[in-house]
């Protein structure tokens, strides 16, 4: 049985956005791609915290998602994920940290929310494999609403002094912060999203609130059915970003939701690799049982058999590229297809791009380039 569906080519992004069981995440995803026109995932795989930055920066307006590797990042810090997560909001994109998960339940639930990277704290997806069996996808499931909850949990504390010493108070204070609550380093910076305040009387009875709070992202509401209709016929609209008006549909469509998502590896871009047939429909099938959660999979082919997940692609170059490539391969497994293989005959959804842009002289030019063509094998896809 082949996984692949035909129907999924005549659907939009924007009409897929719509569908009933899609999750909020994937929902907001497929938006954002319609607004952005942009089906382009920058793979910033480099080695320090400015130059991630500053990718994000310059790449930003032409992608949908930026994917991380950040045990690679010599010097990842909060800087790095505060740095990032301003980034995101302002360029609008999603953060993928490519953790590819692999170990069982206990142990990927402290992989995924501790330690220096704290990686549920700040990317909304990452990725997994299904090797250890689907108890993966509720471990990770389980370990990303307890960090959302506590994320944005605000803690109030009433303290009532009963004594005439109005020094009680002061007493008192170092108890207020509650050590469950994630601190970070710069807690006491307001303008990163972290609110602590503390209310002091001297009178009698005093009465202290800390009032702590996350800001990392609000509950958005669905994307606007409205705003949706507008993007549903891309074709009407031309090609080029510029046609359409970005900056007011972002602004109408607002932050993206508070949740986390999950891509299955379902299969690989690797020469060799094992990630298929009997494997690959199991991360299928496993992906049905957790719609909520799972968001789509890394594929080399639509795997798209509800409409509601979104396939990414990695291992993609242009053809006319010379620059860092050796073939359709860099030497050490890698295999890249074009964009026109993948999206338009293969109907994978997001193209994942590293060193096609990185390599580049000029990264945005590439960057451009690259998006115009994923579009466009789109749209290529859509009028078949
Ligand atoms: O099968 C895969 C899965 C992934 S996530 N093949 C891949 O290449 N990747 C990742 O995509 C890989 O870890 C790297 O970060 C990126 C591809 O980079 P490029 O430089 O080859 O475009």
């Amino acid at each position: 049985m082949s996984l692949k569906t035909s129907n999924i080519q005549a659907l939009s992004y924007a009409d897929r956005a719509e569908l009933p069981s899609i999750s909020s995440l994937a929902s907001y995803l497929l938006t954002l791609i319609s607004i952005k026109r942009s089906n382009l995932a920058l793979s910033a795989d480099v080695h320090t915290t400015a130059e991630l930055l500053e990718l994000a920066e310059t790449i930003g307006d032409y992608i949908c998602v930026l994917k991380t590797h950040a045990d690679i990042i010599d010097d990842f810090s909060e800087r790095t994920i505060r740095g990032l997560q301003d980034v995101s909001k302002r360029k609008h994109f999603l953060i993928f940290e490519d953790r590819k998960f692999g170990d069982i339940g206990n142990t990927l639930q402290s992989q995924y929310t501790r330690g220096p990277l704290r990686i549920a704290h700040w990317a909304h997806l990452t990725n997994a494999h299904l090797l250890p069996g689907p108890s993966i996808i509720s471990a990770l499931y389980s370990a990303a609403q307890e960090t959302l909850t506590t994320l944005n949990q605000t803690v109030a504390t009433t303290i009532t002094s009963g004594g005439s010493d109005p020094n009680l108070l002061e007493h008192a204070q170092p108890s207020i912060p509650s050590t469950n609550v994630p601190l970070t380093p710069d807690d006491d910076n307001e303008e990163e999203g972290l609110v602590l305040r503390h209310h002091r009387t001297n009178s009698f009875n005093a009465t202290a609130t800390t009032t702590i709070s996350q800001t990392y992202e609000s509950a958005a509401p669905p994307p606007p059915p409205r705003l949706l209709k507008s993007l549903s016929n891309p074709l009407s609209s031309g090609d080029t970003a510029e046609d359409v008006d970005i900056p007011s549909a972002l602004a109408e469509l607002g932050p993206p939701p508070q949740a986390r998502g999950l891509l299955l590896l379902a299969q690989m871009s690797s020469e060799g690799n094992l990630a298929t047939g009997e494997y690959t429909k199991a991360c299928v099938e496993a992906a049905r049982e957790y719609k909520n959660f799972v968001v789509g999979f890394i594929c080399q082919e639509s795997l798209n058999t509800g409409k509601e997940f979104v396939n990414f692609t990695p291992g993609v170059g242009l053809e006319d590229e010379g620059e860092g490539k050796e073939g359709k391969g860099d030497g050490k497994g890698q295999v890249w297809r074009t964009p026109e293989e993948v999206v338009g005959r293969d109907g994978v959804d997001v193209v994942i791009v590293g060193r096609g842009i990185l390599k580049a002289k000029d990264r945005v030019a590439e960057a451009e380039r690259f998006r115009r063509a994923a579009w466009r094998a789109y749209e290529g896809r859509l009028k078949r």
